[in-house]
């Protein structure tokens, strides 16, 4: 089944301004392509706009098509990005070593237009269903961000990252002051409302690639702030709580201001064998707890 959505982009890097003609001739037809002629190019373009196929030379001056693979790799925000390698490195190796990296293709030059075209189409569509499934698996329905399955594989990705580099993971847990009067005093669609314009306000806080705000579940959410110490965490709390309640959405049934607020735990870990993310989950809640026994409207780490 194909679905009408705009052409899909193709990021194309080559250091050879033969090589970028050929491959644009080849591919401009069906897709929206994207030249860079280097390594750092390439991953300034995919930031600004990150495309749905990238061609990926190797044997490039300034970073090598390996290492660009490498950094897409390591951030969630680029890493699903579908990367074919086009290079000239012809040898066994240099292919498992592309493929190690996450490439889901390998094509060696001299190429031949209509199996590139094919890979590409393959890839692309690849993608593009990979693309919904995401949208219907990994987010929440009603707020539109991430629900607790991708927190879940978010956190043990951020921890397995905290094992190899030793840096702190954070975590934060937020949940609804008076929730209950809410919905009690408004209704359950109009606290549905609110639940969006929350999560919306939690997640425009952060500003890094890797930080992740999910619903966990009712109107409680969770972040995960990798490389992130305690005070890290604690500014990151104070600013969505200040957030939420700069929003100054009226909730009359609050015991504490006539305004909807949330309150929040923090947790900071240096991840290690002997410990798990679930144990910073737990610790997350507990401070949250304690903010609600504090009062509410609060961050606690
Ligand atoms: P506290 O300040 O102690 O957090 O008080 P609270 O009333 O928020 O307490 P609690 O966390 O126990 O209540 C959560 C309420 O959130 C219960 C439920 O009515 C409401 N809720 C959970 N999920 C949803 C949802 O998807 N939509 C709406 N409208 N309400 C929800
Ligand atoms: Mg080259
Ligand atoms: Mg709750
Ligand atoms: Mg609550």
């Amino acid at each position: 089944m194909e679905m009408q959505t705009a052409p899909a982009r193709v990021l194309i890097v080559d250091d050879a301004p033969s090589n970028l003609a050929i491959l644009t001739e080849t591919l401009r037809a069906h897709y929206d392509i994207r030249i860079a002629s280097g390594g750092y190019e390439a991953l300034r373009l995919v930031d600004e706009s990150p495309p749905d196929l990238i061609l990926l030379d190797i044997v490039m001056p300034d970073l090598d098509g390996y290492e660009v693979c490498r950094r897409l790799k390591e951030r969630a925000a680029t890493r699903n990005i579908p990367i074919i390698f086009l290079t000239s490195k012809g040898e066994v190796a240099d292919e498992t070593l592309g493929l190690a990296l996450g490439a889901v293709d390998y094509i060696i030059k001299p190429i031949s237009v209509p199996i590139v075209q094919a890979r590409v189409r393959t890839h692309v569509e690849l993608k593009r269903r990979g693309d919904l499934l995401e949208t219907l698996s990994m987010r929440d329905g009603l707020t539109g961000i991430p629900n607790r399955r991708f927190f879940d594989d978010c956190l043990d990705r951020a921890w397995r990252q905290g094992l190899r580099t030793a840096k702190p993971l954070s975590l934060l847990m937020a949940d609804i002051d008076y929730f209950k009067d809410y919905n009690d005093t408004y209704g359950h669609m109009a606290g549905d409302e609110c639940l969006k314009l929350v999560a919306c306000a939690l997640t425009g806080v952060l500003n890094r690639p890797c930080d992740l705000a999910a619903r966990f579940g009712g109107e409680e959410f969770t972040v995960v702030l990798e490389d992130t110490d305690i005070a890290g965490a604690l500014h990151v709390a104070e600013t969505m709580r200040a957030a939420v309640q700069d929003m100054g959405l009226p909730h009359t049934g609050s015991h504490i201001a006539p305004i909807v607020t949330i309150s929040l735990g923090a947790a900071c870990t240096v991840p290690t064998n002997a410990s798990t993310p679930e144990e910073l989950l737990c610790l997350a809640d507990r401070k949250l707890y304690e903010a609600k026994q504090a009062g509410r409207n609060r961050a606690f780490g």
